[in-house]
């Protein structure tokens, strides 16, 4: 039996077992794994890891956060540098306006994906105060094919307590997930007037007004709701020691908490913030970077299984935008770029280095992200699943810096790591996407993928 696309004598790696095998593709999907199999185009692995598409289930592209600041990867370019690094579905996020409906919002967000597009995603549906009165709505969006709903304990969107309890009950009822920023914003806003009024207003006063314990609190609020409540709950970005204690005393308690973090946690800490000038505003993202032993910590929890996802919170602004809170530390837009480089930054620092095993890798990155939010057929590598692959070269080194990444911004917080690893193709449902540097995609070849409860 011929298969489209096979691709033979790799080292496939799933997030249970390490076996030699080809996998045979028939049209979008996988048709067979097995020895011996042949097909009309071959792809030689050997040598080569052959591992599901990676999955990113917290992006953010085009985010407009008003006053003209959007951050600058586009759906185009960013899903581009995604599937340079391996990344073939992303989900990035609805935000409603006051005015809109939840539909209205969805409608829109979909009109700028879908014609730029160029790998598969889905989207999360935030839900801030102005969408309370909208909580009976939540039908007609899981209709939609969207199951996880984000909710923001900080910023503009941000919830009482009350309205996260309101929210957590709508979720609950239609079988979602929600996804939660964590973090405690009065106490942040205080902290942030009485530095900016004592004259405190360089970037490493964003991390003093934001204390981890505190961040703390806001998680353990929301794991006490979602348990009383009765609904499941993922928190997002989590970069300190203190809020995956309190993910691992969920957790061992029972409770259905699952928890993220993302590279510049693993990868950057706070000082960062004392660099001079526009350098110490590029970092800044909220929840803040931490230390050192927070790395540790966060390592140890994947290891673990206290943290089961690494996702990117992917948000670049350009150095320009960035210097627009020169003066103020509170007007820095918040966020960093890692789309493109997860992937292959956690083989090299989690599993060369000896922190994570290579099914581990596969776990975190690919096939946990893509249960956790019900993206059937993506994250792993079986009969009938999507044929979204990554061939990965152990032995391709890649020094990262704005010249070898495709992130559309003019900086990395990587530059000058070294990735000891790197996809040499990429393949979603069974066509070639990036071959060895080259692109192949298109603009609008990506699809919506229309999720359902379980
Ligand atoms: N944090 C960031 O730093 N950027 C985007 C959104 C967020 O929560
Ligand atoms: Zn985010």
């Amino acid at each position: 039996m011929t298969y489209d696309l096979v691709i033979k004598n790799g080292t496939i790696v799933t997030a249970e077992a390490t076996y030699t095998a080809d996998i045979g593709i028939r049209g979008e999907r996988i048709a067979a794994i097995g020895e011996g199999l042949s097909g009309t185009r071959e792809l030689d692995a050997a040598g080569k890891l052959v591992t599901p598409g990676a999955v990113d289930v917290h992006v953010h592209l085009a985010l407009n956060l008003g006053g003209g600041l959007v951050s600058c990867d586009d759906w185009f370019t960013g899903t581009r540098a995604a599937a340079f690094g391996g990344t073939t579905t992303i989900v990035d996020f609805v935000h409603p306006e006051a005015g809109e409906t939840l539909a209205q919002a969805y409608d829109l967000r979909r009109a700028e994906a879908d014609p730029q597009t160029t790998i598969d995603y889905a989207l999360h549906m935030a839900l801030g105060p102005a969408q309370i009165p909208q909580l009976g709505d939540l039908p007609q969006i899981v209709e939609r094919g969207i199951t996880t709903f984000k909710l923001y304990l900080a910023y503009g969107y941000c919830l009482k307590d009350g309205e996260l309890l309101q929210a957590l009950e709508a979720i609950r009822d239609v079988g979602g997930l929600p996804v939660v920023h964590a973090e405690n914003w009065d106490v942040i806003t205080t902290l942030i007037r009485r530095h900016v009024a004592a004259g405190r207003t360089e970037p490493r006063w964003h991390p003093r007004s934001r204390p981890a314990p505190l961040e703390a609190e806001a998680a353990g609020r929301v794991i006490d709701l979602a348990a009383w409540v009765g609904v499941p709950v993922h928190i997002f970005h989590i970069g300190c020691r203190e809020v995956v204690q309190r993910v691992a005393a969920a957790r061992a308690k029972g409770l259905p908490v699952y928890g993220e973090t993302c590279p510049q946690y693993l990868f950057l800490t706070e000082a960062a913030y004392d660099a001079p000038g526009v350098a110490g505003a590029l970092p800044v993202c909220a929840p803040p970077l931490r230390t050192e032993t927070d790395q540790d910590v966060l390592w140890a929890a994947l290891a673990q299984d206290v943290l089961q996802l690494v996702t990117t919170d992917h948000c670049p602004f350009t150095t320009e935008q960035k210097a627009r809170g020169l003066q103020d530390f509170s007007r820095i837009p918040g966020g960093v770029p890692s789309i493109e480089a997860r992937f292959p930054l956690l083989y090299t620092y989690g599993v060369r280095a000896g922190r994570i095993s290579l099914n581990r890798w596969v776990d975190l990155c690919c096939t946990t992200p893509a249960r956790l939010h019900h993206l059937e057929r993506k994250g792993a590598l079986a009969v009938g699943c999507d044929a979204d692959i990554v061939i990965f070269d152990p032995n391709q080194t890649v020094t990262l810096s704005t010249g070898t990444l495709h992130e559309n911004v003019d900086w990395t917080p990587y530059n000058g790591f070294t990735a000891q690893g790197w996809p040499s193709v990429t393949i979603q449902r069974g066509a070639v996407l990036v071959d060895n540097g080259s692109f192949h995609g298109q603009a609008g070849q990506g699809r919506y993928v229309a999720r359902k409860t379980k």
